[in-house]
């Protein structure tokens, strides 16, 4: 049995997928919790299990000092949050939004007379409160309050603090969100290949899981050469090497009926890299021709 009488009170403002997920890992571990969502019927559910529902956003903030809110976007935040008093408030947004937009609704509580987290989650509502499943939050803004609440964070997922700049947690979630397109749009492509074949698409995918797995740690490789400037450094398979070898991709893909529209655009930047003067590199130097 939980002993309510430690746990941290928690206010959680929308109950939508991931909203509920978290709400009921707070329920679990006993804590007091207080939610109110734009449509009342889905608060039902959770009444059942324990959680006190108010009637408007401005009753729910009343209720607690620590006020999660996890909303569709930076806009239902704005809304959501518009009538409430959140002077001496704790405010912990999970919504996800830009760095920029983070940023400001960290000036804003802060004219409000609140503190300010910004969270980035890292995870999926079915990953929530189930710590084998390496979910996890970015979070960024104020030192103070991330100790002060870190143990109530952790409930639903794991917590990485990644500085005081509120934009931060959103800067890193965006990051490796927009690598894991990358990575899906480089999956699609390999699938496409093999679709009109005898090949079955379930026989592909661990092979594949298991390649992408392999290549990942290169990353690593790409943030050292990018902090010495080096990017020649431990290099295996040159820039050169690798663009004498994009008409193979283009080919196999022709020849197979593919789009090669997934790749083209990045083997535009090799080419254009390799242009520069740059064979012996890595491919390292794409991330300058990127960066406007
Ligand atoms: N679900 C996921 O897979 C991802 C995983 C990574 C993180 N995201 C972000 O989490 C935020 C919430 O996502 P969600 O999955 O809970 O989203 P929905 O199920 O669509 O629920 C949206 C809630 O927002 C409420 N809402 C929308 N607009 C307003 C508004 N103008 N004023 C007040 N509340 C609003 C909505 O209320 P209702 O439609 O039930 O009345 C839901 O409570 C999000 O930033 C993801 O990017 C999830």
């Amino acid at each position: 049995t939980q002993n309510t009488a430690e746990k941290t009170p928690v206010t959680l403002l929308g109950l939508g997928a991931m909203g509920t997920a978290l709400a009921r890992t707070w329920l679990a571990a006993g804590h007091p919790l207080t939610v109110w969502n734009r449509t009342p019927a889905r608060a039902a559910a959770l009444a059942t299990e324990g959680a006190r529902i108010a009637e408007s956003a401005a009753a729910a903030v009343a209720a607690n000092h620590l006020i999660i809110v996890c909303l569709l976007d930076d806009a239902s935040v704005e809304e959501a949050l518009a009538g409430t008093d959140l002077a001496g408030r704790d405010l912990v947004n999970l919504t996800t939004s830009t760095p920029a937009q983070a940023r400001a609704r960290a000036e804003w509580a802060r004219q409000r007379g609140a503190r300010y987290l910004d969270g980035g989650i890292m995870a999926v509502p079915p990953m929530i409160g189930v710590p084998e499943a390496g979910g996890y939050v970015f979070y960024s803004g104020s030192p103070e309050l991330f100790e002060r609440h870190r143990e109530t964070l952790a409930v639903p997922a794991g917590t990485t603090y990644v500085g005081e700049d509120a934009s931060f947690a959103a800067l890193h979630d965006v990051a490796l969100l927009s690598a894991m397109y990358g990575m899906f749009a480089g999956a699609a492509h390999a699938f496409a290949l093999i679709r009109k074949e005898d090949i079955d698409p379930a026989a592909l995918a661990p092979l594949l899981a298991d390649w992408l797995v392999a290549m990942a740690p290169a990353v690593h490789q790409t943030a050292d050469q990018l902090r010495s400037g080096d990017y020649t450094k431990g290099v295996v398979s040159t820039l050169a090497m690798q663009v004498a070898g994009t008409p193979t991709f283009l080919n196999t893909a022709e020849q197979q009926g593919v789009s090669p529209e997934l790749l083209t655009p990045y083997f535009e930047l090799m080419r254009r890299r390799l242009a520069e003067g740059s064979g012996e590199e890595d491919l390292t130097g794409v991330i300058d021709l990127l960066v406007r």
